[in-house]
């Protein structure tokens, strides 16, 4: 197909885009936007043209079901939760996501983290800002270091190893859990949670959202963390108990958090936005112009690649086998 044919085809744009995407997808294909993903919000226009979605937001089943000409929806970023997969695999409808272009950027945001939550940087900065450097004197010394601290990673996969490498990097010993042990890893596997938790005193959480992960940093996880536990999540704010680990930061059951993510953004709980032990970042792990970019540039890629060609560069694996539609 030309770049002449794409433009016939229309396009959904999801949700809040990008300068970069606003520019890119449109220099494609005909697009139409749509504020947040919503069935009510579907036009008769766009159920009889759309054929493709960008989804900078949430596409639960029913937007699925309001556009009966979708064969493909790009998702923005790697976790796509909020894209209901099973219901379009069970439709035959594509999806991709965005994985490895954001690997590198959120396994530094996640080392910042854990430099913050560790050595207080952000409060200590805030001391220097409200000027008690000068009228108290130096920012009292940090009851907790990097050095000798023992990391477990859960969820070992492209960004748990790109957080693993700069840890070791850090002077840190490495252990992970994931479902799976993963074949040619040097680092030590742990079947369950609660085990690799019990061997650590740094956790850090980079699975993606969903069932299988939901709540499961409880308080049992963090009781096995421990006082001088520190946790940080750079994946998704649903895995963790929110309420568990405000208690757990209140009361020493664990030492301190880093959060990037939260289960119900942009709301951040108030019981963790009281805790001066907590690090609290607004979801900005992959947040860079350049990184962005490379994650718009990879869904209008999958858009065009399935168009032409009729394949997705990077199908998420609950539609690997779903084929273009024959016109
Ligand atoms: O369990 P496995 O063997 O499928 O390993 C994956 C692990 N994982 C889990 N581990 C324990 N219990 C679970 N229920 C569970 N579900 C998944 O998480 C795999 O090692 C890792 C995810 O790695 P990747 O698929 O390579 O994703 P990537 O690019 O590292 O991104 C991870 C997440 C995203 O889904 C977003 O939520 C966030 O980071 O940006």
């Amino acid at each position: 197909m030309t770049s002449t044919d794409l433009h016939d085809i229309t396009i959904l744009a999801v949700g809040a885009l990008s300068d970069h995407a606003a520019t890119r997808i449109p220099g494609i294909f005909s697009v139409l936007r749509m504020e947040k993903g919503d069935a009510a919000l579907v036009t008769p226009e766009m159920a009889s043209s759309v054929r493709g979605i960008a989804a900078f937001g949430a596409v639960n089943a029913d937007l699925i079901d309001a556009l009966p000409k979708l064969e493909i929806i790009a998702s923005f970023g790697v976790g796509y939760d909020a894209v209901d997969a099973r219901h379009a695999a069970s439709r035959g409808i594509m999806v991709t996501n965005t994985p490895d272009v954001l690997t590198e950027e959120v396994a530094d945001t996640a080392l910042g983290l854990l430099i913050n939550a560790v050595r207080e940087l952000p409060r200590a900065e805030a001391y220097l800002r409200a000027g008690r450097w000068e009228s108290e004197g130096a920012y009292p010394l940090t009851g907790a270091t990097l050095r000798g601290r023992r990391a477990g990673i859960f969820g070992m996969g492209r960004i748990g190893q790109a957080i693993a490498k700069r840890l070791e990097a850090c002077g840190m010993s490495v252990a992970y859990h994931n479902r799976r042990q993963v074949d040619g890893l040097a680092y030590d596997y742990h079947p369950t949670l609660v085990s690799l938790a019990e061997a650590v005193d740094t956790l850090i959480s980079v699975v993606p959202g969903g069932a299988s992960t939901l709540k499961a940093v409880d308080m049992t996880v963090l009781k096995a963390l421990g006082p001088k536990g520190v946790f940080v999540n750079i994946g998704r704010g649903t895995t963790v108990d929110e309420e568990a680990l405000a208690k757990a930061l209140a009361d020493g059951t664990i030492l301190a958090a880093g959060l990037d993510v939260f289960a119900d953004e942009p709301r951040v709980p108030t019981a963790l936005l009281d805790l001066p032990n907590a690090t609290l970042l607004p979801h900005v792990g992959s947040a860079s112009v350049h990184t962005r970019n490379a994650m718009a540039d990879l869904v209008a890629d999958n858009l065009e690649s399935w168009f032409s060609k009729g394949e997705a560069i990077t199908a998420v694996p609950e539609t690997a086998d779903a084929k273009p539609k024959a016109r």
